[in-house]
């Protein structure tokens, strides 16, 4: 039987051999990966965990609350709030920050997810995940406040998510491209099944809600209309479209076999900039992708580029191979 690599080895030699990350950073990482197969034995027994189905509260953002989406928040605090490594961590599912308490040791880092992407899938079977974000706390002021939190994408020091699906798998980058893990379930451990994951360039294929195609902006109508008219139009090739409506799930396909992932402002909610949320969405999926040779934009400006101004930022997403974003960002840059 050939050797395999579990996690903490693969982040034992990015530590050792490759002065990656610090040993904390390691630890960190560690626990959220335990905390995600805890999520994943949650999300694995269904209706026979009593997990589906809604929880009657709403979050921040006004959306319905799963009782998965309290499971997978609460199962990420409790797994995360002792180490040690944390000073604080932030959530879709929380208004405000959740500062480490006093009882426990203060770190230097700063845990950012969205616990249960795709909330819409979980009653219905379909691929679901975990999305995280870790950053370091800059500056020397004592506590932590949500200003800590408001740092650009490109100062992560780490990104991942999970997929649940008919495997899980843990999809990571400290920096040094990407690696992908599968849960052994009979083991319990995460084993390393593909390193430096890359990107094809180009792409015949697209993801984004076609329903909503009356509400977007010109660019991203022709962008659209470009890839439907197929081998006859401008782009002469025929695009297929996937479209799971879990971001994790999306953005993994795209991860394994190229594409682009589309979540444009629509004219329905004008002042929001977008759907997704900036900092537990958007800057992990980009970190991922960039790190796999692809690109993410939010039309104007790198998303790994922007300055969050607060904590539930939404954004713009246009992510995946990397000629197809640049095409994407081109048609806004024409059209101002
Ligand atoms: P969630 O974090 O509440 O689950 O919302 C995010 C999800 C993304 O995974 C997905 O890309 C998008 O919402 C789909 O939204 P819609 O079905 O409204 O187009
Ligand atoms: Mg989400």
């Amino acid at each position: 039987m050939s050797r395999q690599t579990s996690l903490t080895q693969y982040l034992v030699e990015q530590q050792r051999e490759h002065g990656h990350i610090p040993q904390e950073l390691r630890l960190l990482i560690e626990v959220v990966a335990r905390a995600c197969k805890r999520i994943a034995i949650a999300v694995n027994k269904g209706a026979l965990g009593d997990v589906l189905g809604t929880a009657g509260s709403e979050n921040v953002q006004g959306e319905v609350q799963k009782k998965l989406d309290i499971i997978a928040n609460e199962v990420l605090i409790e797994a995360n709030e002792w180490g040690g490594h944390l000073a604080a961590m932030a959530s879709e599912e929380m208004d405000g920050i959740y500062v480490v308490p006093n009882r426990y040791p203060q770190g230097e880092y700063l845990l950012l997810f969205d616990p249960l992407d795709g909330s819409s899938n979980i009653d219905v079977n379909v691929s679901i995940g975990t999305i995280f974000s870790v950053l370091r706390k800059v500056g020397h002021s004592r506590g932590v406040s949500e200003d800590d939190f408001l740092q650009p994408g490109r100062q992560q020091a780490a990104a991942g998510y999970c997929v649940y699906g008919p495997q899980s798998m843990l999809v990571l980058t400290v920096g040094d491209g990407v690696a992908v893990f599968t849960l052994d379930r009979e083991t319990g451990s995460w084993v390393l099944t593909q390193d430096q994951v890359r990107i094809p360039d180009d792409t015949k294929e697209f993801a984004i809600n076609m329903s909503n195609l009356r509400h977007w902006a010109p660019p991203v109508r022709r962008y659209i209309d470009e890839c439907l008219a197929g081998s006859t139009g401008p782009r002469a090739k025929d695009f297929n479209m996937r479209w799971v409506a879990s971001m994790v799930a999306d953005v993994h396909r795209i991860l394994t076999r190229g594409g682009v992932f589309l979540y444009p402002w629509d004219q329905r909610e004008p002042d929001k900039p977008g759907k997704l949320r900036l900092l537990y969405e958007a800057n992990p999926m980009a970190f991922l992708v960039e790190q796999a040779g692809g690109a993410a934009s939010n039309g104007h400006t790198r998303i790994l580029d922007l300055q969050p101004t607060k904590l539930h930022e939404r954004v713009a997403v246009a992510l995946g191979s990397k000629n197809e974003v640049e095409r994407f960002a081109s048609y806004h840059q024409q059209d101002t």
